[in-house]
């Protein structure tokens, strides 16, 4: 079997890939590990930067983010006292919307399946074979077990961190770019009513976030030790403990349906192509997660590698896919300094034990420069609405 374009991995960004160039009349089919209702089921990001959404109308996607609110202002909370920033108002209006990242999901496969586009679910053992060459081509299972082949021009490695994609591309040809951090992540998945704002909270007892993820359910972060055990938090313990760092005495409680201490890495490969395979999303780069741009990264590497393709495609021109590296990596190096910048200024805010006083009075006067200085509210807006 024959196509232009494999894509590995039905997450944001294969999906937003595949979308995009399947609209562009390039032939194209995705591959992806799980079913239907396990990709649909993932709950993760929320927020939709004004660089992603653009992508979406650019392309005429306008009904995937169909009712998702624009989230133009956020709440830093220090010590109980309100600070709000307008982000709107530093960034000539160019604010994000609030979308739960697995409605998201949802519309981007309606959507490419209903438009006649190839997706297959539960597609097991895929590998990536000849990327070096100009005829690259995948192997895999299909959901019956059967071994398949499918022969492409170019190959989208949208698989994830732990996917195949990036771990087929010789070691020695990648630079490899971690960072860990020295604080541990902590988060709640809850059905309880979302904040008024997006929220981040600096207290002595700790960091702690609150965004909303749709109209009755929500994510809180919570700072604790690096390797936390999660069996120490019952669910009163993370009620008691929100209440006192948001605090916020009557915050509603509600069923926690997931927790998690999750891996706040920062990672990149660079450069993100090898030969006829193309890196997107967090198969190349990691962003810890409260600068709110994993998922924005995902889309706008997407958007860059989709109009790379149509350009080699349509116009016989390879440029555009060349630079496709360089060009996202330049806003992953920023969204990089942006997440770090954000989550010491939170967490070294909010704990003097961990950060050492000094630190914890640098991380206050950051976060004072936002709301005294507006050139440092609009550099803040800037990052989180995404290049225009
Ligand atoms: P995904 O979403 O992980 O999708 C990868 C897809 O590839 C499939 N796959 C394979 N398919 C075939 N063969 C294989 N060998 C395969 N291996 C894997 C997987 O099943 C999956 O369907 O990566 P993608 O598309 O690059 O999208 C990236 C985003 O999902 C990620 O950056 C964000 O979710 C990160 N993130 C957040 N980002 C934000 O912008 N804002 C947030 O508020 C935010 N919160 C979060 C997050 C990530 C979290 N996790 C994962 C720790 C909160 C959490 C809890």
């Amino acid at each position: 079997e024959r196509t232009t374009v494999v894509v590995v991995g039905a997450g944001v960004a294969g999906l937003t890939v595949a979308n995009l160039v399947h609209r562009n009349g390039i032939g194209c089919v995705v591959l992806e590990r799980h079913d239907r209702a396990h990709v649909e089921g993932r709950q993760r990001a929320g927020v939709i930067d004004h660089a992603a959404e653009q992508v979406y109308l650019r392309a005429g996607l306008d009904d995937l983010l169909a009712g998702a609110r624009r989230s133009g202002t956020l709440e830093f909370r220090v010590d109980g006292v309100p600070r709000r920033f307008d982000a709107a108002a530093h960034a000539d209006g160019r604010v994000g919307r609030l979308i739960p990242q697995q409605l998201l999901v949802r519309r981007l496969i309606s959507t490419f399946v209903d438009g006649g586009g190839d997706l297959r679910f539960a597609a097991h053992d895929v590998a990536l074979h000849d990327i070096d060459g100009d005829r690259p081509h995948v192997t895999y299972r299909d959901a019956d077990g059967v071994p398949r082949r499918l022969d492409a021009d170019f190959l989208a490695g949208c698989d994830g961190f732990h996917g195949v994609s990036r771990a087929s591309i010789p070691p020695d040809a990648l630079t490899t770019y971690r960072h860990a951090d020295e604080v541990g992540w902590f988060t709640v998945l809850t059905d309880s009513p979302p904040p008024a704002l997006p929220l981040l909270a600096l207290s002595p007892h700790g960091f702690a976030a609150h965004f909303g993820r749709g109209p009755a359910a929500g994510r809180f972060y919570l700072q604790c030790r690096p390797g936390e055990d999660l069996a120490a938090w019952t669910d009163d313990r993370v009620w008691r403990q929100l209440r006192l760092r948001l605090a916020d005495e009557d915050l509603v409680a509600g069923p926690i349906v997931a927790k998690a201490v999750i891996d706040a890495r920062s990672f990149v490969v660079d450069p993100m192509a090898h030969g006829r395979l193309f890196l997107v999303g967090d198969a190349a780069h990691i962003v810890p997660p409260l600068g709110g741009k994993g998922m924005n990264l995902a889309i706008a590497d997407a958007g860059v590698l989709a109009r790379a393709l149509s350009a080699a495609v349509h116009d016989d021109d390879p440029g555009p896919l060349r630079e496709y590296s360089a060009t996202c990596l330049r806003r992953v190096w920023h969204d990089q300094e942006f997440s770090r910048w954000l989550g010491e200024v939170v967490f070294h805010g909010s704990d003097p034990a961990t950060a050492g006083p000094f630190r914890w009075r640098l991380a206050r006067a950051r976060l004072d420069r936002l709301f005294t200085s507006p050139a440092a509210a609009r550099a803040f807006a800037e990052s989180t609405a995404g290049p225009t």
